[in-house]
């Protein structure tokens, strides 16, 4: 049965959930930015959407050179990784359930594997892409584009050679008239100075790389990577879909002001526990350990955690401790405090009996 590898990335990440959140920013270029300490325009944009990419607003840029690019045209806004964190997690709740193996590979991509799911059948898994778009779509709000081939690699790059919203197939057959005619700097792991060192060899496509000897590359990077250099252009890879095992479930957020408000702190903390309970049952697992964040005014990070005898997924449990937890901790510390958290790990799969709480 031939192998099926799903890649999903989400187009303009950062910039797309800024949308969802404020839908009057849709339309119009959008730069999201992380500014530095410094204050001012220093910093760099981290994401544009589509609007601002077509007039030269981009990723890594300086707030400063892209203002200058963009003028007024452009809104540009501070991020909120909170909502990014939010929606990340619910990507993946969403596609883990699509195929028998699951990949977070950063906040926005993952990859699937789906052989068994597709039965071998590329255009099941074509079918399979669509319903996942559409599941996206409708339980986010956001737009992903999708690459499958039969391995990582090429679902990678079969995702980014159509963006955004796109749905990309390539079937074994199809891997080198896909490949051969990119430049070699859109194969994964070559950057500037391994695409620099190639030119100096008169390689500029994947093709020409494929081609290449490889005791010529051998000599010029070394055994590992050119195996790896030769594989990658011939649209060979093994690398498995591997499962990361989540180690904790958390949910952290601001208070409005800083303060030791008690009232404020205790109704987030219900609210978050309510939220980690949630993830903890979709996910199917026990906790063992509850862990209080705090980052104070001068953000410093603090916890304080506490250990169960036995696993559970109690949102009381959490409520009660978290509440000692905060009271012990206010006790000890007389700074104000900007941030708050939930954290729960020390996971244990769920055995199907059910929990006391439940009855
Ligand atoms: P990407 O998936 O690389 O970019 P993207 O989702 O914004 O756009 P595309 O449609 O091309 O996929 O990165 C995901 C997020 O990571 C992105 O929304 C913001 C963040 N990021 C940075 O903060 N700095 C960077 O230089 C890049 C590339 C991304
Ligand atoms: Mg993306």
């Amino acid at each position: 049965m031939p192998r099926i590898v799903m890649h999903i990335d989400m187009d303009c990440f950062f910039a797309q959930c800024e949308e969802v959140q404020n839908p009057k920013l849709k339309g119009k270029p959008l730069a999201v930015c992380i500014y530095s300490r410094r204050g001012g325009d220093s910093g760099a944009v981290s994401t544009s959407n589509y609007e601002a990419r077509k007039i030269g607003v981009k990723s890594g840029m300086a707030i400063a050179i892209a203002k200058r690019i963009a003028g007024s045209r452009c809104a540009f806004i501070p991020a909120n990784f909170e909502l990014y964190e939010k929606a990340s997690q619910k990507m993946r709740e969403i596609l883990m359930a699509f195929g028998e193996k699951f990949e977070q590979a950063s906040i926005d991509e993952a990859y699937l594997e789906v052989t068994e799911k597709c039965k071998g059948d590329f255009s099941k898994a074509k079918e399979l892409g669509e319903e996942i778009k559409a599941a996206v779509l409708k339980q986010e709000r956001l737009t992903c584009s999708v690459g499958i081939g039969p391995n990582k690699l090429i679902a990678k790059m079969a995702c980014d050679s159509q963006k955004p919203n796109g749905l990309t197939v390539i079937e074994p057959e199809g891997v080198k008239d896909f490949l051969f005619p990119l430049p070699v700097k859109k194969i994964l792991g070559i950057g500037p100075k391994t695409e620099e060192m190639l030119k100096e060899m008169g390689i500029l496509d994947v093709g020409e790389l494929a081609k290449t000897d490889t005791s010529r590359l051998v000599t010029r990077f070394g055994k590992a990577t050119a195996a790896y250099l030769h594989n990658a252009a011939n649209g060979i890879d093994d690398s498995p879909v591997e499962e990361k095992e989540q180690v904790q479930i958390s949910r952290i957020t601001s208070l409005r002001t800083d303060s030791r408000d008690e009232k404020e702190m205790l109704e987030l903390l219900d609210e978050m526990a309510q939220d980690v309970v949630k993830t903890v049952n979709e996910q199917k697992v026990l906790f063992r350990t509850i862990t209080l964040q705090i980052i104070t005014e001068n953000m410093k990070m603090h916890t304080r955690g506490k250990t169960l005898e036995g696993a559970t997924d109690s949102l009381s449990a959490i409520k009660n401790e978290i509440r000692a937890l905060l009271f012990a901790y206010l006790e000890q510390n007389p700074e104000n405090i900007r941030r708050i958290g939930v954290r729960v790990s020390g996971f244990e799969k769920m055995k199907g009996q059910r929990t006391l709480e439940e009855f």
